[in-house]
This record gives structure tokens, C-alpha cells and sequence, in this order.
């Protein structure tokens, strides 16, 4: 490192000192904290970005937002080059960067990694960075900070993108890398006229009626609700009226959004008994998650239409058109391609749902909690699709598959125009560019569901029947030390403590249909309880007895 470079680190990071007595870790969404402790780890963010950048030789992304947490909350997370989520061999350097006591320990850190990694730096080639931030009021001074964070790297370039969803921001990263046109009015533009080729596609008859046009939608007071609303006004339907917009003075994520309403299992602030029986949405507070709900007549409850139900909806359709694309196949000339399908799921997944897929011929894989285990394990088939219950996912494609999709696309066109067969690899490729390949993108999700609901000619009614979700019930603990425990298979198991998965065992067995896990979050410091039971009586008590347990080997009172 040159003297310039060396000197520069210094001077910046001399500016941006660590909070006292927290140690950070680069948990399955980048850092979360308490927005005022967070301006050092944005710039060291912001460091690391601009290292991955010169890295890859290409564009990377860094958000600021904590998605569906309190608004006094922010967090950080990258972008790579692809739109996913940063490399999990990074991850170790990030905590280190972002604990490092002073900037000489600091700037130690970053010789001794850029040497390892064999980065080229010192301005050898750009680097360059697209910066995005929620609506949270922190956003603005820990841009500034990430900005500082970049610029402390000679030759690297910040580019402020503005208030975006998070999947934006990604999907940006990847269009630009991919050489397309990257900005916002790109993004309206390829997610409308998709929507619009999948709705000229639609089969006669299968229209429902008025009122199930209409779609109402929580935008959980965040970026999410606004940008939708932009949107909406490049379709021409469905009719969408979107509440909790943020304008009208709620707060962001209090007693609303996508992850309140999966939570609490009841209505958000702004809906009430005058929307009974209508198609609900709602997003989380930098719209990657989505979930549907009906309301139901009494005390504010919903009926839920979570992502496994999302997950479902999309699997079908996916299978139906392939089905259809490879009728009157002639494995000898290029018209079949088998193309694999698979969907993945975490341990969340309610397990009617997971029946539900089997059920269908479809693979059904789980990896642990974590959009980048579920997204790296989808990109393994042609077509992967992954949701986690809470209304994260989205839908994979291989580029081979693509590749000979355009090209048999093109020649139905001049062979068979208007043949089932044409309109099946049409709408195909109409998801694949509908559908945010990045990361999950509930704005992207929602208009894929509105189209498929109106290809099936099904009102969510119809769709929230395809199954019944088993009660379920999940709870947070308080411990002393959450990594204390240790968990295999998917998370399904408890490794450590010795003792606490027998016990566990033994109170399932007490449960038909019982199953329960327990896991440590990466975004809170907590240990989560997951319990699913015949009836919701049963599920309470399972999840309170669990909560109990984690307790008594981990809580608290265990340790004195
Ligand atoms: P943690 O806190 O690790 O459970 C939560 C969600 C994840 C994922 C991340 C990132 C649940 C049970 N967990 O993670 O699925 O979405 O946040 O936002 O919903
Ligand atoms: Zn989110």
C-alpha cells in the first residue's frame, strides 16, 4: 500500500470511530444495529465494497436498510456482482473490518487481506459502487458515511442511486454487470411490459370477476408502498390501492408490513372489517418480502397467504407451462429440453406446504435460514424457486435454459405462431424477465402473482385453498449467549447444548403432527422457536414448552 493510499485510510477512518463495548457480525442481512451506533460500520462497509469492486472488476452494490425492524434501526449490506448477496468466504473479513479497534488496526487488516486476495489497488483499475438507502431518516447520514468509506479507496467511484427497495438495488447491480440498462425507469420498464406480454397471454375465459380485480395493498409505511405506487400507474390493471404508503404519517413497520402481519397473524394499521374478502398484499419495509391475507370477519384476523403459498402458486404454473412446452416432443430434433425443475424451502416452511409440493411431482429441497443458502441452492436446476415462508423468494433460470428458451421461442414464432406451445415459451420467458433474478423482490412478486391468479382464473380464495397451513406458533427467547447453540441438518436439529434436542423430542411426541426447532437469529439476538401442531392450541403449547427449555439450558436463570 502507497503512502497516499496509507495516509488516506488514516485521515477517513480517524473520522469514523467505532462504537465501545458492541461487536458486530455480518449476519444473514449484512449489520443491523441500533441506527446510532452504525456510522463506522457503514463507512468500513463502504471500504469493503470498494475492495470487492476491484476485486470482481466489477460493479457492487451497498444498501442501507433493516428491512422490516424499527425505524430506529438501520443496517448495511452488499451487493455482488451478480445481485446477490455478498460471498460467504467475505463475510469473516467484513466483521473483522468492522471491529477493528483503531484506524491502525484498521489499515493493518486491509494490507494484510488485499494481499491475500491478490487485490490490485492504488487506482491499477476503477472501482465503482451503487449506493441505495430505505426511507429510514438515518439513511442520509450513513450514505454519507458509506460515501466516505468508498471515496477512502484512491480511484473508487460512489454512485448514489437514491431511496430504493432493496431489490432495486440489486437488480441494478446485476443489469450493469450484465452490460442492460440499469437505472429505476428501466427497472418500471422490463417489470411492466412483462406483466403486460404474461396478461395478452392470458387464455380466453379465464377473466375473473370486478371485485377480485381489485387488490389492496400495505406498503408497510416504507419505500416499498411508493414505489409501487409509481408503478401501478404504467398498468393498466389491476386496480391497486395501496395503503400505509408512508405519507400518510404511520411509522415504518409499526403495526404494519409483511413481516407484522406473518408474525401477528392479524391486520395491519389501515385495513378493517370494510376489506373482508377482499385480495390483501403487504410488503416489508424495503419491499424484498411479500405476503397475501384475507381478512377475516372477527377480531381483526387474517387469513394468511404466506410464501409457501406464493412458492406454490408460482411451482404450478412454471410446471403447467413446461408441461405444455413439451407436448409432441421429438427428443431427436432441438424442440425438448429437459429442463429441472426444483423448489427450496427453509425449516419455516409450514409443513402442509412441503406435503402440498411433493405432492405435485416437484423436488423439494431445504437449506437453513438465510435468502443466500435458499438462492444459492436454487441456481443449481434450470428453473429454481425458493421461498422462505416469511415472503422472501424469487425465481432462477440457468442461462442455458434461457438460451435455448429464446431460441425455441423464436422458432415457434416463424413455425407455429399461436400455437399452445408458442404462448408457453412466451410466458416463460415473460416470468424470467418479470421475476427479479437478483434477489427477492416483492414488487416483482406481486405482479407475477396478480398475472398468474388471472391466467388460472382464480380468486384468492381458490388459491389460499390449494392447502391448509397447520397451525403454527413461533416465539423469541432471551439468552445469555445465542451461539450457544449449534444446529444441523437445515437447522432441524440441535447439536448444542448436549441434551436440549432430547428434551425437545420429547415434547414434540407429545403432539399430533407436533414438529418444533429452534435456531439462533442472524439478524437479532435471540433464539427463535418454531412449533407446528395439529391444532393452534397444541401449537402454542409446543412453542411455549420449547421457549421453556431454551430457557433452562440457555436462558438467564441457567447460568447463575
Ligand atoms: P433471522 O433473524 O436469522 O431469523 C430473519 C428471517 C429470515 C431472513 C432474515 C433476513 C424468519 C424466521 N427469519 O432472519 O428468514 O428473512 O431475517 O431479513 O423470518
Ligand atoms: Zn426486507
Amino acid at each position: 500500500m502507497n503512502e497516499e493510499q496509507r495516509s488516506l485510510l488514516l485521515k477517513s477512518s480517524s473520522r469514523f470511530p467505532p462504537p465501545q463495548g458492541v461487536k458486530l457480525t455480518y449476519g444473514t442481512a449484512g449489520f443491523r444495529a441500533d441506527a446510532s451506533i452504525l456510522e463506522s460500520t457503514v463507512y468500513r462497509v463502504g471500504i469493503l465494497a470498494a475492495l470487492r469492486s476491484l476485486k470482481t472488476k466489477s460493479v457492487i452494490g451497498l444498501m442501507i436498510t433493516a428491512s422490516h425492524n424499527k425505524v430506529s434501526d438501520n443496517g448495511v449490506k452488499i451487493a455482488d456482482p451478480s445481485g446477490g448477496m455478498l460471498t460467504q468466504n467475505w463475510e469473516p473479513f467484513a466483521d473483522a473490518l468492522a471491529n477493528a479497534s483503531d484506524p491502525e488496526d484498521l489499515v493493518r487488516l486491509i494490507i494484510e487481506f488485499v494481499k491475500k486476495e491478490n487485490i490490485h489497488f492504488e487506482g491499477a483499475c476503477p472501482a465503482e459502487v451503487l449506493l441505495g438507502r430505505d426511507t429510514r431518516p438515518s439513511g442520509r447520514s450513513l450514505l454519507e458515511a458509506a460515501k466516505q468509506g468508498i471515496s477512502s479507496i484512491v480511484g473508487a467511484i460512489a454512485l448514489d442511486m437514491g431511496v430504493l427497495t432493496t431489490p432495486q438495488l440489486h437488480w441494478m447491480v446485476r443489469a450493469r454487470n450484465k452490460g442492460m440498462k440499469a437505472s429505476e425507469v428501466d427497472y418500471f420498464e422490463q417489470l411492466s411490459s412483462s406483466f403486460r406480454c404474461l396478461m395478452d397471454l392470458i387464455p380466453e375465459g379465464s377473466k375473473i370477476n370486478e371485485m377480485d380485480d381489485k387488490l389492496i395493498v400495505d406498503g408497510a409505511n416504507g419505500v416499498g408502498g411508493e414505489k409501487l405506487a409509481g408503478l401501478k400507474n404504467m398498468l393498466n390493471s389491476p386496480v391497486i390501492d395501496v395503503r400505509n404508503s408512508g405519507k400518510e404519517g404511520g411509522v415504518l413497520n409499526e403495526g404494519v408490513g409483511a413481516d407484522y402481519v406473518q408474525k401477528e397473524k392479524v391486520v395491519p394499521v389501515g385495513f378493517g372489517p370494510s376489506d373482508v374478502g377482499l385480495r390483501c398484499a403487504s410488503l416489508d419495509g424495503d419491499a424484498d418480502r411479500l405476503v397475501y391475507f384475507l381478512v377475516l370477519p372477527k377480531d381483526n384476523k387474517i387469513d394468511l397467504v404466506d410464501g409457501d403459498k406464493i412458492l406454490s402458486l408460482f411451482a404450478l404454473f412454471v410446471k403447467e407451462q413446461l408441461a405444455i412446452l413439451n407436448t409432441n416432443r421429438d427428443e431427436k430434433i432441438n424442440n425438448y429440453y429437459h429442463a429441472r425443475l426444483g423448489v427450496v424451502q427453509t425449516a419455516y416452511a409450514n409443513g402442509a406446504s412441503t406435503d402440498y409440493l411433493k405432492k405435485q411431482g416437484l423436488e423439494v429441497l431445504f437449506t437453513p435460514t438465510g435468502v443466500k443458502y435458499l438462492h444459492e441452492k436454487a441456481a443449481e436446476f434450470d428453473i429454481g424457486i425458493y421461498f422462505e415462508a416469511n415472503g422472501h423468494g424469487t425465481i432462477l433460470f440457468s442461462e442455458e435454459f434461457l438460451c435455448w428458451l429464446e431460441a425455441r421461442d423464436n422458432e415457434l414464432s416463424s413455425m407455429s405462431k399461436g400455437s399452445e406451445q408458442k404462448k408457453a415459451a412466451s410466458r416463460i420467458l415473460a416470468v424470467s424477465k418479470l421475476i427479479n433474478q437478483a434477489v427477492g423482490d416483492a414488487l416483482s412478486g406481486l405482479l407475477l402473482v396478480e398475472a398468474i391468479l388471472q391466467h388460472m382464473g382464480w380468486s384468492i380464495h381458490i388459491w389460499n385453498a390449494l392447502y391448509q397451513d397447520l397451525p403454527s406458533r413461533q416465539l423469541k427467547v432471551k439468552v445469555v449467549d445465542r451461539t450457544a447453540i449449534v444446529t444441523a441438518n437445515a437447522e432441524t436439529v440441535v447439536v448444542k447444548p448436549p441434551g436440549l434436542q432430547e428434551a425437545i423430542n420429547a415434547e414434540i411426541a407429545k403432539y399430533p403432527q407436533g414438529r418444533s426447532f429452534v435456531r439462533p437469529s442472524g439478524t437479532e439476538d435471540i433464539i427463535r422457536v418454531y412449533a407446528e401442531a395439529s391444532t393452534q392450541d397444541a401449537a402454542d403449547s409446543l412453542g411455549n414448552s420449547v421457549a421453556r427449555l431454551v430457557d433452562k439450558f440457555l436462558g438467564f436463570g441457567s447460568s447463575s
